[in-house]
C-alpha cells in the first residue's frame, strides 16, 4: 500500500532526527523560530515539505534557515514559495501539523498531503538551500537535506547568503534567468549596474555625499557588502562596522535594525560622526534603517515608514514624467507613524492601505497596484512593478515618436526595477534605492528628514504565560481577547494628547508587543507603560510588572 512507501522517512526521522520536544510549535509571522538546539527536527521535516510544495508547484521551493532579528542562539526556518513569496497561508497549517506530528505519524501525514492535493511523487525538484551566520546553522542544515533526500528531492546549497539572495535565487530557476543569473555573482552584479547606471558620472550631487556608514549587525549582511563595495568601485563609499567572526554571539547583540530601531538607539560599534548618515541592516540582511546623531548627540531615527515615503514620493515625480496612466500604492501596518501616513495620503496624495504584520501580508496588497511600495515600520520592505507596469514603460522607452523626458524617465523607471529586489524586501538593495533617490534629489540625510515629523512613539514587550490568549481584529488594531483589554486601552489612549495604542502577540518571539505614540516623548512613553500593565494585568503576565 501507499502507506508503505515512505518507510525510510520515518526509519531516518527515529535514527537521525527523532522529535525531541513535546510541546507544539507553530508556524508564526516568518516560519518557525526557537531555540536552536530544539529545531533539527523541525528541519528535517520541512526538508519534506519543501520536497512536496516543490513536486505540487512543479516548481522549485525556497528554504531559508535563519532568525533574523533573534537573538545568536535562535534559529529557524522558512519557506518560499515560487516567484519569491513567502510560503502560502493555506500551507502554514501543514508546515505546523508536520512539524508537531511524532516520528511514528510522518508517513501517514506524507501520504495525506499527497492525496488532498494529488501530488505527483516522481517529479525530480530542487530544493535552494541558504542559511545565516548562526553557528547552529550548518547542522540544521543537514537536517534539512536529510529530509529533502528522504524524499528524493535535489538540495542545492547556496550556503551563506541574505534571506533575499534567497527569493531571488528561487525566482531566477522558476523564470528561467529571466529575473537573473541564480548565482551570488548573477545578484551582485544586477543590482550594481543599475546602480551605477542611475548613478552617472557625478558621484556627489548638491548636499549628497557618497559615504555611509553601515553597520553589519555582527551578520550575513557584513559579510556580503564587501562584494558590492568592491563592485561598487568609487560610486559609493561604504564604511562598514559590526563584522565580528561567527560565533562570537555578537549577532544582533546591541546593534543591527532591530536594535536601533525598537529601542530608538544608536548601535555599538559604529563610531558616532555628527550629522553623517548611517545604515544598519539585520541578521538576515532583509531589514534597513537609517539614522544619524546631531551635533548635540540627539539620535534622529529613518525607519521604514520614511523610507516608504521617500521611494514613493520619488516614484511619483517620475511616474508623472512618463504620463503614463499607473496606479501607485502604498503598505503599511498598524506600527506606521502616524505622521507618516498622514503625509502619504495628504501631502503625497498616494492611497495607503493598512494590513497586519508580516511581509505576506504586504506583499499580497501590494500586488493591487501597478506600482506597490510596501513596508513595515521595523525596515522591512520593497517595492513590486505589475507586469502590465513594465509592458508600459518598455513600450515608452521605446517609442521614438514620444518626447525625450518622457522615453528617459521610463528608461530610468525601467532601470529602477532591476536594482529593486521585488522578490522581497532586501536591506543592500533598499539600501542602494534610497542612495540613489537622495543622490538624484541633492538631499543630505537632514532634508530627506524634514518631509515630515514624527510622532514619538515607544515599543515595549510584556512576557506573558501564553501569548495567544490575545487575539486582535482590524489589522491588529483592535484587540478582541481577553474580553474587556480594548476598553481598558481605549480608557488609556483617551487620557493623552494624539494617543494612539495597540497590543498584539508576536509572530517570532515568545512575547505580547506593545505600541504606543503621543503628542510628546514622555506621553508616549508613559501611555506605553500604562497600556503594557494592563496587559500584564489582563493577560496572565509572568515576572514583574513592566517598566520602561
Ligand atoms: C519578521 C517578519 C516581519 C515582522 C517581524 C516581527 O522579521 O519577517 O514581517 O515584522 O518578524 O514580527 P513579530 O512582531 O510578529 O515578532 P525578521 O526580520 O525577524 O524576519
Amino acid at each position: 500500500s501507499m502507506a508503505n512507501s515512505y518507510r525510510t522517512v520515518y526509519a531516518f526521522a527515529r535514527e537521525m532526527h527523532p522529535k525531541t520536544v513535546k510541546a507544539d510549535i507553530q508556524y508564526g509571522t516568518a516560519g518557525f523560530r526557537a531555540k536552536a538546539n530544539n529545531l533539527g527536527y523541525v528541519m528535517y521535516r520541512m526538508g519534506l515539505l519543501a520536497v512536496l510544495r516543490a513536486r505540487y508547484k512543479r516548481a522549485t521551493i525556497g528554504v531559508m534557515i535563519t532568525a533574523s532579528h533573534n537573538p545568536e542562539p535562535d534559529n529557524g526556518v522558512k519557506l518560499v514559495d515560487p516567484m519569491g513569496e513567502m510560503l502560502e497561508q493555506s500551507w502554514e497549517k501543514w508546515a505546523t501539523k508536520f512539524a508537531n506530528v511524532g516520528d511514528d505519524q510522518l508517513e501517514e501525514t506524507i501520504n495525506e498531503i499527497i492525496k488532498e492535493y494529488d501530488i505527483p511523487m516522481t517529479d525530480r525538484v530542487e530544493i535552494v538551500v541558504g542559511k545565516d551566520t548562526r553557528p547552529s546553522s550548518p547542522s540544521l542544515a543537514k537536517s534539512l537535506t536529510d529530509g529533502v533526500l528522504a524524499l528524493s528531492g535535489k538540495p542545492v546549497d547556496y550556503g551563506i547568503v541574505t534571506t533575499p539572495q534567497l527569493h531571488y535565487f528561487v525566482v531566477c530557476k522558476n523564470t528561467n534567468r529571466k529575473y537573473g543569473e541564480p548565482t551570488e555573482e548573477g545578484y551582485y552584479t544586477k543590482l550594481t549596474k543599475a546602480f551605477k547606471k542611475l548613478r552617472g558620472e557625478t558621484f556627489t550631487n548638491g548636499s549628497y555625499k557618497n559615504r555611509l556608514l553601515y553597520d553589519g549587525a555582527n551578520g550575513v549582511g557584513a559579510k556580503k557588502i564587501k562584494y558590492f563595495q568592491e563592485l561598487l568601485g568609487n560610486s559609493m563609499k561604504i564604511q562598514m562596522y559590526n563584522d565580528a567572526i561567527i560565533g562570537s554571539g555578537k549577532l544582533n547583540y546591541m546593534c543591527g535594525a532591530d536594535y536601533v530601531k525598537s529601542q530608538q538607539k544608536f548601535p555599538t560599534g559604529v563610531p558616532v560622526e555628527p550629522n553623517t548618515r548611517c545604515c544598519s541592516v539585520d541578521g538576515d540582511a532583509d531589514r534597513l534603517i537609517y539614522y544619524y546623531m546631531d551635533e548635540n548627540n540627539g539620535f534622529h531615527l529613518m525607519d521604514g515608514d520614511r523610507m516608504a515615503t521617500l521611494i514613493a514620493s520619488y516614484l511619483k515625480e517620475i511616474l508623472e514624467k512618463t504620463e503614463l496612466d499607473l496606479n501607485l500604492g502604498l503598505v503599511q501596518t498598524a506600527y506606521a507613524n502616524g505622521a507618516s501616513t498622514e503625509y502619504i495620503s495628504k501631502k503625497l496624495q498616494v492611497p495607503v492601505a493598512c494590513v497586519s504584520t508580516g511581509v505576506k501580508h504586504l506583499h499580497h496588497k501590494a500586488l493591487d497596484y501597478d506600482i506597490g511600495v510596501y513596508f513595515e515600520a521595523n525596515g522591512h520592505g520593497t517595492v513590486i512593478f505589475s507586469s502590465n507596469a513594465k509592458d508600459k514603460l518598455t513600450e515608452t522607452a521605446k517609442n521614438s515618436s514620444l518626447s525625450e523626458e518622457r522615453r528617459h524617465a521610463a528608461e530610468a523607471l525601467l532601470t529602477l526595477i532591476d536594482l529593486v529586489n521585488e522578490t522581497v524586501g532586501d536591506a543592500i538593495s533598499d539600501m542602494l534605492l534610497i542612495e540613489t533617490i537622495l543622490h538624484a534629489k541633492g538631499w543630505d540625510i537632514q532634508q530627506w528628514e524634514s518631509a515630515y515629523t514624527d510622532w514619538p512613539n515607544r515599543l515595549m514587550k510584556v512576557t506573558v504565560q501564553d501569548r495567544n490568549v490575545i487575539t486582535t481584529t482590524d489589522a491588529e488594531r483592535v484587540c478582541v481577547t481577553p474580553e474587556g483589554l480594548q476598553a481598558e486601552i481605549d480608557a488609556l489612549v483617551a487620557k493623552f494628547d494624539k494617543g494612539r495604542s495597540f497590543v498584539r502577540p508576536s509572530g517570532t518571539e515568545d512575547i505580547v508587543r506593545v505600541y504606543a505614540e503621543a503628542a510628546t516623548r514622555e506621553q508616549a512613553d508613559e501611555l506605553a507603560l500604562q497600556v503594557a500593565r494592563k496587559v500584564h494585568e489582563m493577560a496572565g503576565g509572568t515576572g514583574d510588572s513592566p517598566q520602561l
